[in-house]
């Protein structure tokens, strides 16, 4: 059967600051990921989302880019990202572009010709309104905290910003913005470039009355029915897809924030007018509170497993799922789902890429989940570099909605600065990343979390990621087998089947430390073979009980 690319992948997310330091600046560059594609290639993953590499004076990490045709300094240069292409398409790898269109640097040359007056070619790249009474034009909160509106003395006008306001919106109304766009995406392409992940791209169309949105903390008001899933953003995806995507064999993944599985089979269709697949982020959202993602509750496994049952029933045959369970904004997932202590990390980790890898979709692995590193849990407000983190700790203290002892709490459990310290390549100093003091602070358990010491284990974290990677090659089951519950009112384990007509797999996985008592149909245990497991058992029997974190997958033909 012939399969696009995208559906039979993994995809390895980079995050470059954190990667590897080639010259020692303590810094991530691009020079240190062309030094780890062999790693990246014995892991077996075929796919590399590299987060942005752009120029970018770094209010976000590069999630905020002034110049969308150079590579910041920090990470090399042009030359060096070419050889990465090169080098990477030379061992099999793909690698997609991290593309953060929604809004731009404000230090980019568009917004510094845009903000000099209302007559300036640039004006409408931009999205700019008059004050409302004396104040910000509508109620709206932005991502990071604060308003989303900032004034700008020099016209005497606000600019909208969903993030921070050294990232305003851009105008998707104006078709010349547009176009701009479209081109510089062909640029990336005819470089070379096989694919896209599109930054909150969902955002970019937003309702043009700007109405106030709905209080829920207090602060400010929900944009969200504004902006999200907007009038347009359909209109300008087909429009995307017919003048850059459709012309290149490339990938594409839309990060889309607070989408419902109706809203994806639109992105994701079949007919592949817009995009091949989109992260959702109903799962990991999953206990929020009235704070939004500051709360210290664990997550609630029910929740969870329902939104995860829906998306899968959901969207087979009509959309693909992209799978994942951490990324460069998300705390560590062995620290969210699984269980981070020395005594279950590394079975817990080796559980939950079981259970995400099983699943119908693409898998995504961030930077790191394969060795089962964990959050950074900082104790003090220095350490944190997140300016999502340092705005919310603000916010949230000084307006009273909780307490310095308490928000500490949050930042430790969920602060985008834990999935963000530097990758543990061995034991040396700073975890052999850097000779040099690193831009963030290091998790100091790199002593006993690396690579170097993970690859000549059997029985590592990153040994068990290399099998179950593996497996894809040899039961297609994996990619389109239908997806089948089992066991759905446990409150302990998640399992299910998946289903051809020539191969069903049933996969079981313990979500805690206790014992579990299940019952394994007797069609899996005549001739059934076993394909992987986390305690390396072989042998099951109908009545069988699941040790903590325990998980494993059974094939029939
Ligand atoms: O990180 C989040 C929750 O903690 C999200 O709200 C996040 O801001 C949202 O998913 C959008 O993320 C993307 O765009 C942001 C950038 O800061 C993130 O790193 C990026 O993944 C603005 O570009
Ligand atoms: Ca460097």
């Amino acid at each position: 059967m012939n399969r696009p690319f995208w559906k039979e992948s993994v995809v390895y997310q980079i995050y470059p600051r954190s990667f590897y330091d080639s010259n020692n600046d303590g810094i991530g560059d691009i020079k240190g990921i062309i030094e780890k594609l062999d790693y990246l290639k014995e892991l077996g993953i075929n796919v590399l989302w590299i987060s942005p590499l752009l120029e970018s004076p770094l209010d976000d990490n590069g999630y905020d880019v002034s110049d969308y045709r150079k590579i910041l300094d920090d990470y090399g240069t042009m030359e060096d990202y070419e050889n990465l292409l090169s080098q990477a398409h030379d061992r099999g790898i793909k690698i997609l572009m991290d593309l953060v269109v929604n809004h731009s640097s404000n230090e980019h040359n568009w917004f510094l010709e845009s903000k000099k007056s209302k007559d300036n070619p640039y004006r409408d790249y931009y999205i700019w309104r008059d004050a409302k009474e004396g104040a910000e034009p509508n109620n709206w909160g932005s991502f990071f905290g604060g308003s989303t509106w900032q004034y700008d003395p020099e016209t005497k006008m606000y600019y909208l910003h969903l993030f921070t306001k050294k990232q305003p919106d851009l105008n998707w109304e104006n078709e010349k913005l547009r176009y701009e766009i479209y081109d510089m995406m062909k640029f990336w392409c005819e470089k070379g470039v096989d694919g896209f992940r599109m930054d909150v791209i969902n955002l970019i169309s937003k309702v043009q009355s700007y109405d106030d949105g709905i209080v829920h903390n207090n602060l400010y008001g929900d944009g969200a029915p504004y902006y999200m899933n907007g009038p347009r953003v359909h209109e300008y995806l087909q429009e995307m897809n017919r003048e850059v995507l459709s012309k290149y064999d490339i990938m594409t993944v839309g990060e889309t924030p607070g989408v419902t599985t109706k809203d994806a089979k639109q992105y994701a269709n079949n007919n592949q007018t817009e995009l091949n697949m989109i992260f959702q982020f109903e799962h990991v959202g999953v206990g929020d509170e009235n704070l939004g993602k500051w709360t210290t509750k664990r997550f609630d496994f029910m929740e969870f497993k329902s939104i995860i049952i829906k998306w899968q029933e959901e969207l087979y045959g009509k959309a693909w799922n992209s799978l994942y369970l951490g990324n460069h904004d998300q705390p560590r997932s062995v620290s969210r789902f699984g269980d981070d202590s020395a005594q279950y990390r590394e079975l817990s980790a080796k559980m939950l890429v079981t259970f995400n890898q099983m699943l119908q979709g693409t898998p995504y692995i961030y930077q790191g989940e394969e060795l089962g590193m964990t959050n950074a849990y900082f104790e003090n407000l220095e350490d944190y570099n997140d300016v999502e983190s340092l705005r919310y700790f603000k916010e949230y203290t000084e307006s009273g909605l909780i307490s310095e002892k308490e928000m500490m709490e949050c930042l430790k459990l969920r602060s985008r600065d834990n999935a963000r310290t530097p990758f543990h390549w061995d034991d040396s100093t700073n975890g052999g990343f850097s000779a040099h003091k690193t831009w963030i602070k290091m998790n100091p358990n790199f002593t006993e979390i690396n690579a170097k010491e993970q690859l000549l284990r059997q029985d590592s974290v990153f040994n068990y990621y290399k099998n179950i990677i593996a497996l894809r090659k040899y039961h297609t089951v994996i990619y389109d087998g239908k997806f089948v519950p089992y066991m759905i009112e446990s409150d302990k384990v998640f399992a299910f089947t998946r289903e051809t007509e020539n191969e069903n797999l049933f996969v079981m996985c313990n979500f805690t430390k206790e014992n579990v008592e299940i019952e394994i149909p007797q069609y899996y245990l005549e001739n059934g073979v076993c394909i992987i497991s986390n305690y390396n058992i072989t042998d099951y029997t109908h009545r069988y009980i699941l040790k903590p974190y325990e998980a494993f997958v059974i094939s029939k033909n």
